[in-house]
């Protein structure tokens, strides 16, 4: 794919600013997490140590490599069958993985970086109060991988508008805008909920995002990018020739109440609404 055969306006991701990460766990202080309240997102590239980035991908490999049998957790390029997978070699699986979920239970390595002391800190200011890991994800972009569409990651989860969740994105590799990193609406998390249409994903209307001041999170591996859960935010398609690979995790306060489906539909609506926009 090139820019001329995206699925999307390149304006979609326009790349004129860039955030300017900190850099170490050490930097996280409290000016930090008050600049993450008022603009809804930080970024910290060198949260994680070369080694701890290191033991994470090959505890990725491992899973992917059904080293843990108990492990099922695994979506692979959807065209595949599995009788073509087992055949596959670690590199080929790698690149055929798009997503691992709720590995924690299955690996030390993994789990490590979920509940990184300092980061469980940060968290804990920005709650007020203990929190919880309610998703954990490894998101895996090969080369040509497909856009993620604006969205804001509340639409997925059964809580109130004003329940606070916050998401952690993790780059494993190096995260670019050629590749596919993310892009964040800086401030829009105070807007609120937004409408979600079924458009190339169930999404934020593409119009809604054109001519506003988006920013684009490149982060170096072991990097890291802490975002609101009401943040408007997506990645383009994969358009280099190296992979993008990410953790994401989803955290709430322990004492969050769910709220009923049906509600949270009525808020941001439905995969299948049928609306367009
Ligand atoms: O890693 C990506 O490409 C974006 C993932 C994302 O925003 C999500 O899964 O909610
Ligand atoms: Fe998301």
């Amino acid at each position: 794919m090139s820019t001329a055969t995206l699925p999307y306006e390149p304006k979609l991701y326009s790349t004129d600013l860039f955030a300017k990460a900190l850099r170490g766990p050490d930097a996280v202080d409290s000016a930090a997490v008050a600049g993450y309240l008022k603009d809804g997102y930080l970024t910290v590239n060198g949260f994680y140590t070369s080694d701890e980035v290191k033991a994470g991908i090959q505890g990725l490999s491992d899973l992917i490599m059904g080293k843990n049998e108990a492990f099922k957790h695994i979506q692979f390029e959807p065209r595949l069958k599995q009788e073509q997978i087992d055949k596959m070699g670690l590199e080929e699986r790698e690149y055929a993985v798009r997503k691992l979920m709720s590995f924690c239970p299955y690996d030390a390595r993994l789990h490590a970086m979920a509940f990184h002391p300092v980061l469980m800190a940060t968290l804990e200011k920005i709650f007020g109060e203990p929190v919880q890991c309610i998703q954990e994800m490894a998101l895996l972009k090969p080369p040509q991988g497909s856009e993620k569409p604006w969205h804001q990651d509340k639409a997925y989860f059964n809580y109130a508008v004003d329940t606070r969740v916050v998401g952690v994105w993790i780059a494993l590799d190096e995260a670019t805008v050629e590749n596919g990193c993310m892009h964040v609406l800086p401030g829009a998390h105070k807007q609120g909920a937004i409408y979600h249409y079924p458009v190339r994903d169930w999404q934020i209307c593409d119009r809604d995002m054109y001519e506003k001041k988006i920013m684009a999170c490149p982060l170096e591996p072991g990097g890291l990018l802490l975002f609101d859960g009401l943040m408007p935010h997506g990645t383009p398609v994969n358009l280099s020739n190296k992979r993008r690979r990410a953790l994401q995790f989803h955290y709430i306060a322990k004492s969050a109440q769910k709220i009923p489906l049906e509600e949270r539909i009525k808020i941001y609506g439905g995969k299948d609404n049928g609306m367009e926009c």
